[in-house]
């Protein structure tokens, strides 16, 4: 899609957040002027259009804000003519999603840091986001490729970036605890050339610099 001289996308590369949004504009062939924000030092700009100081967020020429990842990503959708399997049982997908991240993203993140979280022991913490993924995603894939039939999903792209967080924390074991389907899932969507394209560096974007152009070049998703 061109033309989008004045979209710009607020976004910061580890960001599973961004990660989801990213892969959504770049599949999509929506090309943005990505301004890479550093969380502990973020632009005025972005807290004058978005003062939650969240990322991603992206802004459209018609002074429209959007906020949220999952926003970003079905505007992105309905926006282009973007393969329509993305959104097939649109309403089952959203409901995964936002389970995902009432229940999941809370879990991980006390994968991530048990130091923040003595609740429970490390394991504890482990076991429980290993099992989230065992009830709510490997399911699923004992039957299809991908999380809702044998194609990409917009729930796919929306989880993978979490689930990558995850395999991350402590790799062998993920590897033991988890299903090979999961992990062939995991490896087929994070070495895929569209994962990788959204994952270039980019410097600390300030006010002034040159733009930096984001997604306009279609990619294979696998
Ligand atoms: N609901 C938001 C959540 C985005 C979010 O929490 N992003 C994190 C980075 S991964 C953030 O910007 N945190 C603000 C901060 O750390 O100051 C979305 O879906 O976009």
């Amino acid at each position: 899609m061109k033309d989008n001289n004045q979209l710009i996308l607020y976004s910061f590369r580890r960001c599973p957040y961004a990660i989801r949004a990213r892969m959504a504009l770049s599949l999509c062939n929506i090309e943005v002027q990505l301004r890479e924000v550093v969380l502990r030092d973020k632009p005025p700009e972005l807290l004058h259009s978005s003062p939650k100081g969240t990322v991603p967020v992206l802004l459209l020429g018609n002074g429209q804000v959007i906020e949220h990842s999952l926003d970003i990503m079905l505007w992105a959708i309905e926006h282009t003519a973007a393969d329509s399997s993305l959104t097939l049982a649109l309403d089952a997908q959203l409901e995964l999603i936002e389970l995902h991240d009432q229940s999941f993203k809370p879990l991980l993140d006390r994968y991530k840091y048990p130091e923040r979280h003595l609740e429970l022991s490390a394991q504890q913490h482990q076991y429980n986001a290993m099992y989230w993924l065992e009830t709510h995603i490997i399911t699923r894939l004992k039957e299809y490729t991908h999380l809702f039939g044998n194609h990409l999903s917009l729930a796919d792209l929306a989880i993978v970036p979490f689930v990558r967080q995850c395999a991350a924390v402590d790799s062998a074991a993920f590897a033991r605890s988890t299903s090979t389907a999961l992990q062939h899932w995991l490896a087929r969507l994070t070495e895929s050339a569209l994962f990788e394209s959204v994952m270039s560096k980019y410097p600390q974007w300030r006010a002034g610099d040159p733009p930096i152009w984001f997604g306009g070049t279609s990619k294979p998703p696998l």
